[in-house]
């Protein structure tokens, strides 16, 4: 009781919970999905002509770095299950999917020079069985499978991967631009490069935080301006399509309020990286991420700031380089900045001592299997609050947000995630926000990289022991197939889940 007077207090002036509405509509016009990702789904991963990713080499590598050391060889078998796939999608009566591309199934030399059939017939096949019930895919170009031999030249910390990127994204547009309208460059910048290039935490695990993140960050905003513009002016008059960025983007909080700076700055430094160039008036990264950056560097005896800048006409190229902002979020942290923060706090130069913050997660918080994933669903208000307010209203497309349990079908705890999440969602778009699509994350169990298939993320459970990948709707699926069916919220709805799921007419 005591430590939730506390939290209370220290929350008094910002909002710390969520309107709870027991029967809400939904507004017309925000569309609603579920998404996947490549190497988290199809398997097959070096079947008809498909060559090696940093997943492949990663998983296959020894000692096995994934926990119970689980691979994406076979995942949940999409590559050969893709009518199953769609089939799930018309039960829950979804507008759209959001899927991404293997750049090694469709360019095997990794460069334009030999485009891949069977890898284009299986995309083409999977978009062509969903435009013929209406759903809409939603692709994204890249989500952290690169290909090997683009690592091996150093991958997104080498500038030439501008060229690669747009090469491929050029191959892509011309192949399935026809029927795609909605394009992601890049799924969470944030996580390619501080989690792969930072940190140990996903392929190509460089562990070399400081600097490799920085130069990757770079990188992949320039790759991801130019694929943008060469789409606008090369294939939106025929195409008409849109292209925008998912970036991951989790709720930072000041633990009290003389705390805020500290919180402020957490929030540039995670994802004001990624998104202020792109959405912020300026351009460029964060004025307190470059000050910081620079000041450190030189204080530990560098000759020019870690952290790499853009010319001015990179800085112009990449602000208003998307369509709309696309949003990964799962939790929220509390953010401090004290005594007990020294110097010696994190290892420097890293990108944790250059942000210079100490971070949490409040003991009443809930949470599922993946520890760092929290039920604080009014940290998604705040997002969506400060968002809207900070870089003029942006069109957001939600590209994720989701809970993990274990196995089993009975996943109350992601329903009750669900719920809360989305109801925090409609608070901020009857304030404002302009919401247009919500994505759950995901259609069915996948491999959660590092942390294989134990944390199960999907509506629908997927039978790893049985070698045709069976899918089984979860009680999530009934629920969320009912709240987009009756476009309305309702915290008391109960499916019967004896019955099996269906597909409604119309779908
Ligand atoms: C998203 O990442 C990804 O886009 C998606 O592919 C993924 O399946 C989904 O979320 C669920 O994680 O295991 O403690 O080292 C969200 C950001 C990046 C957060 C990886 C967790 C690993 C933490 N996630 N990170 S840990």
């Amino acid at each position: 009781m005591r430590v939730l007077f506390l939290a209370w207090v220290a929350f008094a002036d910002c909002k710390s919970s969520v309107n709870r509405h027991e029967i809400r509509k939904i507004p017309d016009g925000i569309l609603f999905g579920t998404a996947t990702a490549s190497y988290q789904v199809e398997g097959a991963w070096n079947e008809d002509g498909k060559s090696e990713s940093i997943w492949d080499r990663l998983t296959h590598s020894t000692p096995c770095p994934v926990k119970n050391c689980d691979t994406g060889d076979i995942a949940d078998d999409s590559y050969h299950q893709y009518e199953r796939d769609v089939e799930m999608l018309r039960e829950l009566g979804l507008d759209f999917y959001r899927f991404s591309l293997s750049w090694t199934r469709i360019l095997p030399t990794s460069f334009p020079d030999k485009i891949n059939e069977k890898g284009v017939e299986y995309y083409n096949n999977l978009i062509d069985e969903m435009l013929k019930y209406n759903i809409q895919p939603m692709v994204t170009l890249y989500h952290w499978d690169l290909p090997q031999k683009l690592q091996d030249m150093g991958g997104w910390t080498n500038p030439h991967v501008v060229d690669w990127f747009t090469d491929y994204a050029r191959i892509v547009f011309e192949l399935f631009g026809d029927r795609v309208k909605y394009w992601f460059t890049i799924n969470e910048p944030r996580e390619v490069c501080y989690e792969g290039y930072g940190g140990p935490s996903l392929a190509p695990l460089y562990n070399m935080t400081g600097y490799a993140d920085y130069m990757c960050a770079k990188n992949i905003l320039v790759a991801h301006a130019k694929t943008y513009h060469m789409y606008k002016n090369e294939f939106s008059k025929i195409q008409g399509g849109t292209v925008g960025i998912a970036i991951s983007a989790n709720w930072f909080e000041a633990e009290s309020e003389k705390e805020a700076e500290a919180a402020e700055e957490a929030r540039q430094f995670e994802w004001g990286t990624y998104i202020n160039p792109i959405f912020s008036k300026n351009g460029d990264f964060p004025a307190v991420m470059k000050e910081r950056v620079a000041a450190k560097s030189f204080e530990q005896g560098f000759f020019r700031s870690r952290l790499p800048e853009f010319s001015p006409e990179e800085v112009e190229l990449i602000k208003g380089s998307s369509d709309f902002l696309g949003i990964n979020h799962y939790t929220s942290k509390l953010i401090y900045r004290n005594a007990s923060l020294t110097s010696d706090t994190y290892p420097s130069p890293s990108f944790y001592d250059d942000m210079g913050v100490m971070s949490y997660y409040d003991s009443t918080w809930e949470s599922g299997v993946s520890s760092w994933l929290k039920i604080v669903p009014w940290g998604f208000y705040n997002l969506l609050t400060k968002l809207r307010t900070d870089y003029d209203n942006p069109p957001i497309y939600i590209t994720e947000n989701g809970f993990s349990t274990y196995e089993g079908l009975e996943d109350d705890s992601r329903i009750s995630y669900y719920r809360q999440y989305i109801d925090a969602m409609l608070d901020a778009v009857d304030e404002g926000s302009d919401v247009r699509a919500y994505t759950a994350w995901s259609l069915m169990d996948n491999f959660e990289w590092l942390q294989g298939y134990a944390n199960r993320f999907g509506l629908y459970e997927v039978d790893y022991e049985d070698p045709k990948r069976t899918r089984t709707a979860r009680k999530s699926a009934y629920v969320y197939k009912e709240m987009l069916r009756t476009r309305q919220l309702d915290y008391h709805y109960e499916p019967d889940t004896t019955l099996p799921i269906t597909i409604d007419e119309g779908h």
